[in-house]
């Protein structure tokens, strides 16, 4: 356990402020390990409405997401970061360029996750380095911690009605990091709401995600859909994925406080020019060492090349776009069933009906698996 005297504690906690803003995070508070007041019990409603979908992992780590003690007995207080990521330009224009697919903001640089854990173990290193005894852990995303909650006792911002947090001084284009410690720390106030009357994120969300302010059935949610869910998308929200591939940014891009949102002040998540309105055709067009190759140090890398064919060909689908009929017809013979299943969902947005009757006669009777054979037929149903 961490022994330094109050008066020593208090200096490392103001010069705490300083490195963290060097090596490039918004801003940094803290949190008590006790300070979360509802947010275990909202998880425990939340996985029982099934709002998780098929994320069983959430479900897996309950008791330590919903208590940090429990996951780590010793910590004393929390270090909430947050390091921004906000576009250069209007984060929704590609969705009006139909033969182009959309990846969301977080997703057009090199991966968070990386770039995030090395500065929270820098900043680790320097806190031990001050303290000269004691512990850290440090935590993006993928640990059993809730991290919004988390940066709202903190006091960092509020969880806005989309339930991300937003933050008067960056807007909620904000990356969230911790860094657990057994350093008795005080714990900084937490932020009010500041939401007002605004539903704006309610409003736009395509697929309707949210059953009441602050709660998301991820199920319904376009960024679950295209990188979480592993299977087929359900026939009636494939129209509107539009030419999502890759996450969704609508609740947060229309959030009025970015108007105080920030850039990313680190060359790793400034976004990568060929990955802000991507041809549908070439991203089609790759095969899976291309598509390693040009995701390479990406999230979008995460997903594997499989699933993102079924996001590329639902989005070459909605796109109204005659000339990529091409793009899908090549993906009918796809060794995997989810590629192919979606290529003919993409045939029958795209193709006359006398096409798509002919593609049904050559195709189904040669089809082993029942899922894409069930695409098959509501193809010959609608031609
Ligand atoms: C699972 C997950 C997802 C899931 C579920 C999202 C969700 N809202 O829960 C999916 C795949 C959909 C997702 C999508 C996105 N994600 Co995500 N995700 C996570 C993850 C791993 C856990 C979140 C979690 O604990 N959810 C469980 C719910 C219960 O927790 P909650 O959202 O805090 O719920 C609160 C409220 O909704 C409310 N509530 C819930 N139920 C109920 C019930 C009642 C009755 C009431 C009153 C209230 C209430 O109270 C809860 C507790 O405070 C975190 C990383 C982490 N380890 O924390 C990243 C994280 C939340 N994601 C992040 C991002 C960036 C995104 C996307 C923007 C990515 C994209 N562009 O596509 C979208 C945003 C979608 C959205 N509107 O939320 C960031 C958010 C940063 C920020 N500023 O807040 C995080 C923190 C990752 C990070 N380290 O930066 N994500
Ligand atoms: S990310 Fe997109 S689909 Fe998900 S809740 Fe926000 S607007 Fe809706
Ligand atoms: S868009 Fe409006 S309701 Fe949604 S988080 Fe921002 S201020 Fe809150």
């Amino acid at each position: 356990m961490a022994t330094l005297r109050p008066r020593d504690l208090g200096r490392v906690r103001r010069a705490l402020d300083a490195k963290a803003a060097d090596l490039g995070f918004a801003a940094c508070h803290i949190a008590a390990p006790d300070g979360m007041a509802q947010a275990g019990e909202h998880l425990k409603t939340w996985l029982a409405a099934g709002h998780a979908g098929d994320m069983a992992w959430m479900a897996d780590t309950m008791a330590r997401r919903a208590d940090p003690r429990a996951l780590w007995p010793q910590v004393r207080s929390i270090i909430m970061l947050t390091m921004a990521y906000g576009p250069e330009s209007d984060a929704l224009a590609t969705l009006r360029a139909p033969s182009c697919g959309n990846i969301s903001v977080y997703a057009r640089h090199r991966d968070y996750h990386d770039v995030i854990k090395g500065r929270l173990k820098q900043l680790g290193q320097w806190l031990l380095g001050q303290s000269g005894s004691g512990e850290i852990k440090v935590f993006v995303d993928t640990a059993p911690v809730m991290e919004k909650p988390l940066a709202a006792a903190a006091g960092l911002g509020w969880q806005g009605r989309h339930t991300n947090l937003v933050s008067r001084e960056g807007g909620s284009w904000l990356f969230l990091g911790a860094i657990f410690t057994d350093l008795p720390f005080d714990a900084d106030m937490p932020e009010d709401d500041h939401c007002g009357s605004c539903h704006a994120c309610l409003d736009i969300c395509p697929t309707k995600a949210f059953p009441a302010p602050y709660q998301l059935d991820a199920r319904r949610c376009i960024s679950y859909l295209t990188i979480e869910h592993k299977g087929f998308i359900a026939a009636e929200l494939r129209p509107l994925l539009g030419n999502r591939i890759y996450g969704c940014d609508d609740c947060l891009a229309v959030c009025p406080w970015n108007k105080f949102a920030q850039g990313a002040r680190l060359i790793q998540l400034q976004a990568r020019a060929d990955l802000v309105a991507p041809s549908l055709a070439q991203l089609a067009a790759q095969d899976d060492a291309k598509f390693r190759a040009f995701f390479a140090g990406s999230p979008v890398k995460r997903i594997g090349q499989a699933r993102f064919l079924r996001n590329i060909l639902i989005a070459i689908g909605n796109s109204g776009e005659t000339t990529l009929l091409a793009s899908a017809l090549a993906h009918l013979h796809h060794d995997s069933p989810l590629v192919r299943g979606m290529a003919i969902w993409a045939c029958g947005r795209l193709a006359s009906p006398a096409k798509c009757r002919e593609l049904v006669a050559q195709h189904l009777p040669f089809e082993g698996d029942a899922e894409v054979c069930a695409e098959w037929q509501a193809l010959g149903d609608k031609a």
